[in-house]
């Protein structure tokens, strides 16, 4: 038998913890051959919680599940880890300034960065879903030097996941006729949903659909799909939003199909001229364990100013960061 893999999932007391914890245990994230031994981070008032949690999944008789950890520590959490969803962050709360947003989280994501250095595992693999999820991974990326920086990612599935389903309502097609669509940039409103290089039946996606409801309903009704579901469900995105990390982990793990991509935030190597080391969504594949950017597309007019727009705000986040001294 495999030993287990240990997963950290932080804020496992939340909605989106609640949604996520379950799916691990059955197998979903890793496969249905692999044990897991779950270790749920929170802050103190959180604990408790995460215990009645913990309650929950044993009374599920996981054959997969192979243990609980319950802690408030993040170096005992990451002691040994080989996967860690971070979900735990600091809300935007009324009134707040986004330096404030982001020295917040640098306080959550940076003495998280500092545990993943001192103790996980060197097959470590990192999501970060806590907003603002691609710069929080750039922090905790920067507090792990021994930790190679393409283990640090951000969440953009959710995203991407959204784009394919109002494009399949759109065309009235089955969702698995849709390849190739991208998220490219930062996971906050300047997000670009492209479908220019998506396809549907092998066709141009763009071709298919007119411009002006690519432009106008597209791609703001994917980029304030978090607001709608507000709106309407009076809570947040949470089993959507864990539904596409089991889909992001699940990924990098096994690998992504032949002829087809995904979206993810992984750091930029510098292509389709986005700025070197932010984290940015591209058009990625994985292979034998390891995102890889899909090279040579064609970027339009169109196209290059929306790319550029979203990573101009993430340098900005990235320069706001630095001069908090979280870089
Ligand atoms: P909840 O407020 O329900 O849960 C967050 C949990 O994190 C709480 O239990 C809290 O005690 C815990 N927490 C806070 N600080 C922590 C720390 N330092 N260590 C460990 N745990 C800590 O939020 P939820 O709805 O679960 O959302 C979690 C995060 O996901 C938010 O930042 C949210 O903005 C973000 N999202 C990201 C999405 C994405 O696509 N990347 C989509 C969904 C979601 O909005």
């Amino acid at each position: 038998p495999t030993a287990p893999v240990n997963v950290v999932v932080t804020g496992a007391a939340g909605q989106i913890g609640y949604a996520l914890l379950f799916r691990i245990a059955s197998g979903q994230l890793l496969g249905p051959d692999t044990p897991v031994r779950l270790r749920l981070l929170e802050i103190p008032q959180g604990v408790k919680a995460a215990e009645g949690v913990a309650l929950e999944l044993e009374d599920c008789a996981f054959p997969l599940l192979s243990g609980i950890d319950i802690t408030d520590d993040a170096t005992t959490a990451f002691d040994g880890a080989n996967v860690g969803l971070l979900v735990g962050a600091r809300p935007r709360t009324k009134g707040m300034e986004r330096g404030d947003l982001l020295e917040a989280n640098g306080g959550i994501f940076a003495p998280q960065g500092r545990a993943i250095n001192a103790g996980a595992a060197d097959d470590i693999r990192i999501l970060v879903v806590g907003n603002p999820a691609n710069t929080n991974a750039l922090i905790a990326s920067a507090a792990a030097p021994d930790v190679p920086a393409e283990r640090f990612t951000a969440m953009t599935r959710l995203d991407h996941n959204r784009a394919l389903a109002q494009l399949a309502g759109k065309l009235s097609v089955p969702l698995t006729d849709i390849k190739k669509l991208t998220i490219w940039g930062n996971h906050s409103a300047t997000q670009y949903p492209d479908l220019y290089n998506a396809e549907v039946n092998g066709k141009s996606a763009a071709e298919q659909v007119d411009e002006a409801w690519l432009r106008d309903e597209f791609i703001p009704r994917v980029a304030k799909r978090g607001a709608e579901i507000i709106e309407v469900r009076g809570a947040s995105s949470a089993a959507s939003a864990a539904n596409a990390a089991i889909d992001h982990v699940y990924d990098w793990v096994n690998g992504t199909p032949e002829g087809d991509w995904v979206s993810a935030a992984i750091p930029s190597d510098g292509s389709y001229g986005v700025a070197e080391g932010i984290i940015s969504s591209f058009p990625v594949t994985s292979v034998n364990g390891e995102w890889k950017i899909v090279e040579g597309l064609e970027v339009n007019e169109f196209s290059r100013e929306r790319i550029d727009a979203s990573v101009a705000e993430l340098v900005e986040e990235r320069e706001a960061v630095k001069a908090l001294g979280l870089l």
